[in-house]
């Protein structure tokens, strides 16, 4: 007798038409035979043995570079679970257009099996998913991103209980370039990408669309939040999630060096991408990381906003995109200040200054997490570690202050809810554009965002100590267009901040948003930043949140009946309290 999964690779053979099929161990030789593989394909290169051991440069197709919003779908049943936010698709119709795609995608090449954990292995919050993939890279991607092979398979054994993830590179054609979820059956399928986000079937597909509805069903929280702890001088660790949009920083903010660590106040890094939190017997939030690796933006990473990560990624780990140097080393911009001589672009041309950027602005290192200084002696805890508050950011030149707390759960929900961003290069589409995006998961909902928020208050009823919510902002701007606070390793004077709020010790001033530190209540010490700066960096607008509110009520309009009365009376709430500070004279 066949087992569940050997069933259901023989269906995808008979439908894709590989000419071998590879089931991953996860073992060192398997690894290198991936990696030769690659090679082998002429897409990768190894890099420099000496500098960056065990690393390889990878030059995806030009045209499949970033996560593709625009072709991924949630297919359900009725169209109303998907939402107005998510694309949808009947799963009838996705079965058949996709399904033409890959009958016989894979003829000639080699289909992989990989079974793979997310979240520690001995952790009961983790969950199983294979995914068929005929692209070495996808392997040996995730390889580093997941506990793949053997340890998978052994904790499978002969059970169903796992999400099965099918991709195919097809023929990287855009327009034959489709991401689907099927959420009600728990199953993905993805074709004609072989970008991270698209082709990495455990991350973004599995780890928040799938297990976001899993999550729902099943009373936890599948998040895109990375997990840190703050050490402080007593050597109690605080651990705290928090979700900003994609390329807002949450890898450097889950790494940081802190610029208090003289005064005892030190990062630890669990997770930098994905939280899943499930309430724990003592009341508190668990979170564990479902990844075993980071996949990060490399532009702009450099010793100053991420040492941590650069100490990490010389060795083991995947560029994608990045341009190379004539040391066989990869490079991006902001990684030093001069562009070395002789540079290679991310496509494999020679570049000049007038080519435009040598690495393309979304490439990327795949490196394993424990490589990293800072790793967390709990990142691997199966009863994952407990949140003692959500941060929330977006990157906002205007309007909202460097941090903030939202008055409770209810309210905190809200806030979540409304957040929003510029757009960056990690999806395709206009960079720059603010767009609101509740929770930072706006891309990522494996279903309607009202009932998503609905579960959020819902999660509150259930928690008995709930995490405390905050919003920050690190990218506001002064009227010169610079930003005006330092960020990278400073940010920790916020988290210090938070910490001190949580127990009760430091002040804050409520205004009509939520509750902002009083100017004292900061540890600014060694900091330049003048006390007109940190005014403009707290200060709360009234007349410009009344615009907010009034975009904030454009955009829960699409939710219609939907949207939870807890949401709506927030909402309402909001508009009142600024009604009231508009008419108080100052
Ligand atoms: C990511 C993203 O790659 O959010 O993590 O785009
Ligand atoms: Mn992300």
């Amino acid at each position: 007798m066949s087992t569940p999964l050997e069933q259901w690779v023989e269906s995808v053979t008979r439908m894709t038409r590989p000419e071998r099929i590879v089931w991953c161990d996860g073992s060192e030789q398997e690894a290198v035979r991936i990696q030769q593989q690659m090679v082998r394909e002429g897409r990768t290169l190894p890099l420099n043995q000496e500098t960056y051991p065990n690393c390889f440069l990878h030059r995806s197709d030009p045209s499949d570079v970033a996560r593709t919003e625009k072709v991924t779908f949630i297919c359900t049943r009725d169209r109303e679970a998907a939402g107005p936010t998510n694309n949808w698709m009947a799963p009838s119709d996705a079965k058949k257009i996709l399904g033409d795609l890959f009958r016989g995608s894979m003829k000639g090449r080699t289909m992989y099996v990989i079974p793979y954990i997310l979240g520690p292995a001995a952790s009961s919050q983790s969950r199983l998913g294979v995914e068929l993939t005929d692209s070495a890279y996808v392997v040996a991607n995730m390889r580093i991103m997941t506990r793949m092979g053997k340890v998978a398979l052994d904790r499978l054994g002969n059970s169903s209980d796992f999400v099965p993830g099918l991709h195919s590179l097809g023929d990287l054609n855009p327009d034959r370039r489709y991401i689907a979820h099927f959420p009600e059956e728990k199953t993905i399928w993805s074709i004609g990408s072989g970008y991270g986000g698209n082709a990495l079937l455990g991350k973004k597909c599995f780890a928040l669309r799938i297990a976001s509805w899993m999550a729902r069903e099943q009373c936890w929280m599948a998040e895109h939040m990375l997990i840190l702890g703050l050490e402080s001088p007593s050597g109690k660790v605080t651990y705290m999630a928090a979700a900003f949009p994609s390329s807002c920083g949450k890898t450097n903010l889950a790494m940081m060096v802190s610029a208090l660590e003289n005064q005892g106040y030190r990062v630890w890094t669990v997770g930098d991408d994905i939280a899943w939190m499930q309430v724990g017997s003592d009341g508190y939030l668990r979170a564990i990381s479902p990844e075993a690796g980071f996949f990060g933006v490399a532009p702009g990473t450099n010793e100053k906003t991420n040492s941590n990560v650069m100490t990490a990624l010389r060795k083991n780990s995947i560029f994608t995109n990045t341009a190379l140097t004539i040391l066989n080393e990869p490079w991006w911009e902001g990684l030093d200040d001069d562009s070395p001589k002789g540079l290679v672009d991310w496509q494999g041309r020679a570049w000049t200054p007038s080519s435009g950027p040598a690495a393309h602005p979304n490439s990327r290192y795949t490196v394993p997490a424990h490589q990293t200084p800072s790793i967390s002696p709990r990142w691997e805890d199966p009863a994952g570690v407990p949140i003692s508050a959500f941060i929330f950011g977006g990157r906002r030149a205007r309007l909202a202050p460097l941090v903030y707390e939202a008055k409770n759960w209810q309210h905190g929900v809200y806030v979540a809810a409304t957040m929003a961003s510029e757009t960056t290069a990690a999806a395709t589409g206009a960079v720059g554009v603010t767009r609101r995006d509740p929770m930072a998961m706006l891309p990522f909902c494996g279903y309607n965002m009202a009932d998503y928020f609905r579960h959020w208050i819902e999660m509150g009823q259930r928690i008995p100590h709930p995490p405390r919510i905050f919003h920050v902002n690190w990218f506001r701007k002064g009227a010169d267009g610079k930003f005006l606070w330092p960020g990278y390793g400073e940010n920790v004077r916020v988290l210090k901040w938070i910490l001190e709020r949580i127990e009760d010790k430091a002040a804050a001033t409520e205004t009509p948003i939520g509750l902002v530190p009083t100017p004292d209540a900061l540890t600014l010490d060694g900091l330049d930043v003048s006390s007109t700066t940190m005014e403009q960096l707290l200060n709360v607008d009234p007349s410009e949140w009344s615009k907010e509110h009034a975009d904030i009520g454009k955009f829960f309009q699409e939710f219609g009946d939907r949207l939870p009365d807890e949401i709506r009376d927030e909402h309402a709430r909001l508009g009142e309290r600024l009604r009231r500070a508009a008419v108080v004279p100052k």
